[in-house]
């Protein structure tokens, strides 16, 4: 047996020991849950049942707006169901692809909170006795997952082999963006087993009207400094929009950074993206968001929400922009419209 498998044996025993003296299960991915987080909700509540005979809920909170996830939703035939106002006292909660202190966690840190699996750096507030495999070196939280089944050598059908590979193929970018030795070892794993029509029709859902209109916002409103990019999309029909556009902007020839803001529901959605081999926008948001909102992420990768709290949304905006372009050195003055 390999030290991976090993590894993975031992978390098993242990997630099993952490819901012991539990009715019910009840799984929480990251608020507005994206692919990794989706794909990781619903091979742990398959895992649970195949391998440990506990049956569990996935309960999600937020808003799935892109077309793609909305898409693998609608493939898994919707798992999940939106996450209860109140969570009864005996139920075990297990937190997915975020942590219970993070600004994108729908539950806060509390006894009922179980278990954490997890791959961003590591927050401090876990309940002592709660089980925890972060391993914030790994490209996604589907990754753990995949080596949990393979473990537990519970047989992964078509549907939960194309989740889990298209969740570890967005949040790495196809492995080349954060993806570490266990990440590709998954993903080959997964190839094999998966739905390749589905993936098709996933990765190329069509898309609404208000997707062109947000990307003509996009070029209208981006402004070019030197190596960064930085759009303004004003009202997002969606939140992870604006992670959605900065991913597109980051193409632009000579680009190091891009940045894309948004509102949605009286939140400023701001989205980071970086070339740079050594990373820095986990740390480049936080250092942006400060104490106004919540932020995290990757060294490629990252996000921060600011609440307006009845601000107006340009003026706060113009203040985002204001600390990205000191962060990152550059001169206001210096900005060119992307397109005129
Ligand atoms: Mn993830």
């Amino acid at each position: 047996m390999s030290e991976g498998a090993q590894g993975a044996h031992t978390k098993l025993a242990a997630l099993r020991d952490a819901l012991s003296g539990r009715h019910a299960v009840l799984i929480v991915p990251h608020t507005n849950p994206d692919p990794d987080a989706i794909a990781s909700a619903v091979a742990l509540r398959y895992l649970l049942t195949e391998h440990l005979s506990i049956s569990a809920d996935i309960g999600w909170y937020g808003v799935i707006g892109r077309a793609e996830n909305r898409a693998l939703v609608r493939y898994l035939r919707r798992p999940m169901r939106r996450l209860p106002t109140k969570v009864p006292s005996d139920t075990a909660i297990l937190v997915v692809d975020t942590q219970p202190s993070a600004g994108n966690c729908p539950v806060r840190a509390s006894d009922a909170v179980r278990g954490v699996i997890d791959h961003h750096p590591q927050q401090a507030g876990l309940p002592p006795e709660c089980f925890r495999d972060l391993r914030p070196a790994l490209g996604a939280t589907a990754t753990i997952l995949t080596e949990y089944l393979r473990a537990a050598d519970v047989a992964v059908p078509a549907w939960l082999a194309t989740a889990l590979f298209y969740g570890i193929k967005t949040d790495t970018s196809g492995l080349s963006r954060g993806a570490t030795p266990a990440d590709v070892a998954a993903y080959l794993f997964l190839q094999p087993l998966i739905d390749t029509t589905a993936l098709l029709e996933i990765e190329h859902a069509q898309v609404p009207i208000a997707y062109f209109q947000q990307l003509y916002a996009a070029v209208r409103t981006g402004k070019v400094y030197r190596d960064v990019v930085v759009a303004d999309l004003g009202t997002m029909a969606y939140p992870d929009l604006a992670g959605e556009v900065a991913d597109f902007l980051l193409r632009l020839e000579g680009v190091q950074w891009s940045v894309c803001m948004g509102v949605h529901d009286d939140v400023l959605v701001l989205s980071l993206r970086t070339r740079r081999k050594r990373g820095g926008a986990g740390r480049l948001v936080q250092a942006v968001v400060g104490k106004d909102g919540t932020a995290g992420g990757h060294g490629m990768a990252a996000g921060g929400q600011i609440p307006l709290r009845g601000a107006p949304a340009a003026e706060v905006t113009a203040t985002v922009r204001q600390r990205i372009l000191q962060q990152l050195d550059q001169i206001p003055e210096d900005g060119v419209p992307l397109v005129t």
